[in-house]
């Protein structure tokens, strides 16, 4: 359908139906250093996939929390056992832009720069294969294809957007949103860092990206480790997810059931989940409106997020965005189950 026959048929449906404009469907490209759940990304794509306000139109891999090839394949095999073969996967960036390995990264969680191949999920590696097509190029022309529509869900180090950013120079002012789990805001209750004492593992990956996606102009909702750390999925969370048999809850109880089995007061603090279900439901999360901008010195702060009130010196290039410090978790845990128990 055109453009123009689209939106003409969405006024037709407002005027007709009021209560529709407030179920908006958001196109979203999905960017991930994605793991399996119990892991965050995981847990945020199936939310994505089981909630009718989202429409994925790919998935695009970066490294991070794993290597970019393992997380191409564990992505794939969780389409495939979910029944969603029909959504293409694009391999990105193997590697941050400038940070190199080093032997604190190494100790600290820094699989990310791996070059080992990936294991086989459960049960084998999928049948489904990623596209030929790079990460970058599907954002780009997308976008492009789609000014002012696509919504960039970006979940992983932001190396891929990034140089999509980069590569185009009219791409950042044909971005809907980009909804961004990164950074710390000290200014901020909650606002520590998880990887140093300061930065967040995923700007932390790879900070000039960070810095190029948040200074883009790009309208960006971000959920910081502030919002993150009010969350807490504990075993009786996840036994009332599980409660209802699903093939959703089903892939869950065999993939996050034998987590709580070895640690059964083990909690799970959501992060990416938080981007995907603000999305969802703006009404969920508390936000206030900061410039937030990225360290990208190679010293004791490389890649903190430091967010102000005002512009401060150094930081003349920052732009404002919706920085996410708090969230209504009992509200969220109800919608996120429900989600998960849909059939
Ligand atoms: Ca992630």
């Amino acid at each position: 359908m055109s453009v123009i026959v689209n939106r003409l048929v969405m006024a037709t449906i407002a005027l007709l139906f009021p209560a529709a404009l407030t179920a908006q469907t958001h196109r979203i490209i999905f960017d991930t250093d994605f793991i399996l759940p119990p892991g965050d990304d995981g847990l945020a794509l199936l939310l994505a996939l089981q909630s009718p306000e989202i429409e994925i139109l790919g998935i695009t891999t970066v490294a991070g929390n794993e290597s970019m090839e393992r997380a191409t394949m564990d992505v794939l095999w969780l389409l495939e056992h979910t029944g969603h073969d029909e959504i293409p996967v694009y391999r990105g960036a193997n590697m941050p832009w400038v940070h190199e390995k080093s032997d604190y990264a190494v100790r600290r969680y820094g699989k990310w720069f791996s070059d080992e191949p990936p294991p086989p999920p459960p049960g084998g590696f999928a049948n489904k294969s990623a596209e030929t097509e790079g990460a970058v190029e599907f954002i780009v022309s997308t976008v492009m294809a789609n000014p002012g529509e696509v919504t960039i869900v970006a979940i992983g180090p932001l190396s891929n957007v990034a140089t999509a950013i980069r590569q185009h120079s009219d791409f950042a002012a044909n971005v809907r949103q980009l909804v961004i789990m990164g950074g710390a805001v000290a200014l901020l209750p909650d606002g520590a860092g998880n990887m140093t004492p300061n930065a967040e593992f995923n700007f932390w990956v790879d900070p000039e990206a960070a810095r190029v996606t948040l200074r883009s102009g790009i309208p960006i909702m971000l959920s910081p480790l502030n919002v993150s750390r009010k969350t807490s999925l504990t075993k009786d969370w996840y036994e009332k997810m599980i409660a209802v048999k699903t093939p959703v809850t089903e892939l869950l109880e065999t993939t996050m059931g034998p987590r709580f089995e070895r640690e059964p007061d083990r909690i799970f603090l959501m992060y990416d989940q938080v981007a995907v279900g603000s999305l969802i439901d703006p009404t969920l999360v508390t936000t206030e409106e900061l410039y937030v901008d990225v360290d990208t010195d190679h010293g004791i702060s490389y890649g903190t997020s430091v967010g102000g009130r005002e512009i401060w010196p150094g930081a003349e290039g920052a732009h404002k965005m919706q920085v996410q410090h708090d969230l209504d978790w009992p509200r969220f845990m109800e919608m996120f189950i429900e989600r998960m128990q849909n059939p």
